[in-house]
């Protein structure tokens, strides 16, 4: 990184602004990833997306603070809190060498992922991170499952809640129940579609929380608080949670914590798509956080609602990748897409309103110009 401003914080890690003004450290160029303007956050393009797991150069960064610059030889891994008899710390050699290591290919999105068109549906533009549709990725997460790490420290019987802090300036923190933190895939990970976590998406080790939202996945874990009495903080009173008429305040919080996604789909096209009227093959995905994906349908203008075939193992807190064959008629077209999960759960007709613009859901008309064939 070049002609960079380092600041240093109390914890040793340092963080760094490149003279772009970025606060990101992978390159983010325009052939892969949309920029959001933020200086923080680039989505993956959603037609630039190649296989079932999103390729590291191209994973969306959702980051509220400058990557931090951690060093991995001093880094400790602290858990303590009235939810333990005895804190304990680990080292980055000890998670590499004193646990066993699991695989879990997971999908991770982020609530606000296309809040610009719910601003859309609403007639009215959200304040918050401008997201189209890259808030979302997927990757294999490899490390050690959380709960290996908080046994040792010798769970209280009153013990209720788990809480992960980052590193980042701001300390992101945000509470999950214990039976959640006890979840077979609920993993810190210490690797990223085969590689060491990259600094951006969490060096040295992050948490995975499978099918919530993606402020759950605290990145750069510098502490893990477990607690007897319910823990509030930022992200689950004020950011994160839902706040409108429909939502009353629930104790501290300003409305109801958001934990998992509804199901919602993504067409691997640009917005608005050009294409060619000719045989061709439109792809895309869906995902239903902790549930499964159990059917996707499209629609073209006023047509029928036909099935399209799902393409990869519906697996819960991952993603499904989609297809069908269309050979389109020149002209303006929309293209609609509904997921359904095993649930029952359809995308609906509007998404549920809320001030800050989260879990846009709604089936998209997808603007489609087909030009003549040559
Ligand atoms: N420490 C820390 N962890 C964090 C965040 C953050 O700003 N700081 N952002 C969260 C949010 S809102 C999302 S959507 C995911 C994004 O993960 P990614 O940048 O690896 O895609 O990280 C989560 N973990
Ligand atoms: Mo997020």
């Amino acid at each position: 990184m070049t002609a960079s401003r380092s600041a240093q914080t109390t914890t040793g890690a340092t963080s760094a602004i490149d003279h772009d003004g970025r606060g990101v450290v992978k390159p983010t160029p325009a052939e892969v990833m949309e920029d959001t303007g933020s200086g923080l956050d680039y989505g993956v393009r959603p037609d630039r997306m190649p296989g079932l797991l999103t390729p590291t150069d191209r994973f969306y960064i959702r980051s509220h603070a400058p990557t931090p610059r951690v060093d991995a030889a001093t880094w400790t891994l602290r858990v303590e809190g009235s939810g333990v008899h005895e804190p304990v710390s680990y080292s980055y050699d000890d998670l590499w060498n004193r646990f066993p290591h699991v695989s879990v290919v997971r999908t991770i999105e982020c609530a606000g992922n296309r809040r610009v068109l719910f601003g859309e549906e609403v007639g009215r533009p959200f304040a918050g991170t401008q997201w189209a549709r890259g808030a979302i990725g997927t990757a294999e997460w490899t490390g050690v499952r959380l709960r290996d790490l908080l046994e040792p420290a010798g769970i209280t019987p009153k013990a209720r809640e788990v809480m992960p802090e980052g590193l980042d300036e701001i300390r992101a923190r945000r509470p999950l129940p214990l039976d959640k933190a006890w979840a077979d895939d609920t993993v810190v990970a210490l690797a990223m579609n085969g590689e060491v976590l990259p600094p951006d998406h969490g060096f040295p080790a992050r948490l995975v929380v499978s099918g919530w939202l993606g402020a759950a996945s605290i990145k750069w874990l510098g502490r893990i608080e477990v607690s007897e009495e319910p823990l509030y903080v930022p992200w689950n009173t004020v950011d994160y949670v839902l706040i409108g008429p429909d939502f009353p305040a629930e104790g501290p919080a300003r409305g109801p914590v958001i934990t998992e996604l509804p199901v919602a789909s993504l067409v691997e096209l640009p917005w608005p798509a050009r294409l060619r009227a000719e045989p061709q093959v439109i792809r895309g995905r869906a995902f239903a956080g902790e549930n499964r994906v159990a059917r996707v349908e499209y629609r073209i203008d006023d047509g029928p609602w036909q099935d399209a075939a799902i393409e990869s193992p519906t697996t819960p807190g991952v993603w499904v990748r989609w297809q069908f064959r269309w050979d389109p008629e020149p002209g303006e077209h929309a293209l609609r897409v509904r997921a359904t999960d095993d649930k029952r759960n359809t995308q609906p007709e509007f998404s549920t309103r809320n001030e800050l613009g989260y879990l846009q859901t709604s089936v998209l008309a997808h603007p489609v110009r087909v030009e003549p064939a040559r």
